[in-house]
């Protein structure tokens, strides 16, 4: 069988969406190498043939140990949801800065970033938005992945490391709520999608929501995803019947793109959304 790549590195692997990733993953190289925190990943049961490398994203080291001779990453680790500074710092920006830098130094040639929806949370559900336009991102979560897509930038400006940042909306068997009919994402189609990021020839610098063909989609696709041939083969319509009636509390959280995200932190004294997001509908 002809792979795409010799060693190719997934990180998060012990998550949701790294254990759906797994599979098909494994079928694109000669040697995947899975990474997680080591408790995690101790708890998964892997296909024959991946190895398992423990990790602590925010160990610079170890980082740079575990790239060694790894031509391209899926990077899904980190905290994946809304929540106080100091642990997403660690596992999400230094993460990210140990794992560019490793990358950088050990040649890799490509990272498909799971960056999120949560960038661009504070526009409000009725804005249809392209990659374009400017992030406005609802909290500390959706900061650390706006971080990353600002990394990805720069290690391509100057070093000609390749990222696609995939905004991944809602990724799950089934869309949770009504918001999820807009946000959601298959898991076989965010398995064709990653595949895409990784093998779509001179993509430089990219960045492309991730969903599903959903009819009432809050982004504008069509450019990237030519970009990276991807064509979804789901739509969230299906489950419509099923959701449209699971609402998020009125308010930002059901105003505003973010969704649920909107409900949590800064955790401070000011525990609560700025309500000038809803007179602000510059995009
Ligand atoms: P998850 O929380 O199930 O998996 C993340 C994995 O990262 C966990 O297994 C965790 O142990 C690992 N991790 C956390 N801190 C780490 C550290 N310091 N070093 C090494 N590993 C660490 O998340 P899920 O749902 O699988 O998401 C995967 C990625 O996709 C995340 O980066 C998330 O932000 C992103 N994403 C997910 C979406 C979804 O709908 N599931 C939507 C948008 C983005
Ligand atoms: C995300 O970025 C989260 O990782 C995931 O848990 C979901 O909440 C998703 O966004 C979403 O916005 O639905």
């Amino acid at each position: 069988m002809t792979t795409a790549f010799e060693t190719l590195l997934l990180t998060g692997a012990a998550g949701t969406l790294g254990r759906a990733l797994t599979p098909p993953l494994q079928a694109l190289a000669q040697r995947l190498r899975v990474s997680d925190l080591a408790e995690p990943l101790l708890r998964v049961t892997l296909p024959a043939g991946v190895e398992a490398v423990p990790c602590d994203l925010a160990d610079a080291a170890a980082v740079h140990r575990l790239l060694r001779g790894v031509q391209a990453i899926v990077h899904l680790g980190g905290i994946s949801v809304e929540g106080p500074f100091e642990p997403i710092l660690q596992a999400n920006i230094r993460g990210l800065h140990n794992l560019y830098e490793a990358a950088r130094r050990q040649g890799v040639r490509r990272v498909v970033f799971a960056s999120s929806n949560h960038v661009t949370g504070c526009y409000r559900q009725a804005q249809t938005l392209t990659p374009q336009d400017r992030p406005r991102p609802d909290g500390n979560y959706g900061l650390s992945k706006l971080f990353g897509e600002g990394i990805a930038s720069l290690y391509w400006d100057r070093f000609g490391i390749e990222t696609v940042c995939l905004r991944i909306g809602t990724a799950t068997p089934a869309p949770p709520d009504k918001r999820g009919l807009s946000t959601w994402i298959s898991l076989p189609d965010l398995a064709r999608l990653v595949t895409c990021a990784l093998t779509a020839p001179g993509v430089g610098f990219l960045v492309a929501y991730g969903i599903s063909g959903n009819t009432r989609a809050f982004w504008d696709t069509a450019q990237a995803w030519q970009q990276l041939g991807f064509v979804p083969e789901h739509d969230a319509e299906t489950f419509a019947p099923q959701v449209q009636h699971l609402l998020q509390p009125e308010g930002p959280q059901r105003l505003l793109q973010g969704g649920s995200f909107l409900g949590l932190g800064p955790y401070g004294d000011e525990d609560r959304c700025n309500e000038r997001n809803d007179d602000n509908t510059a995009a």
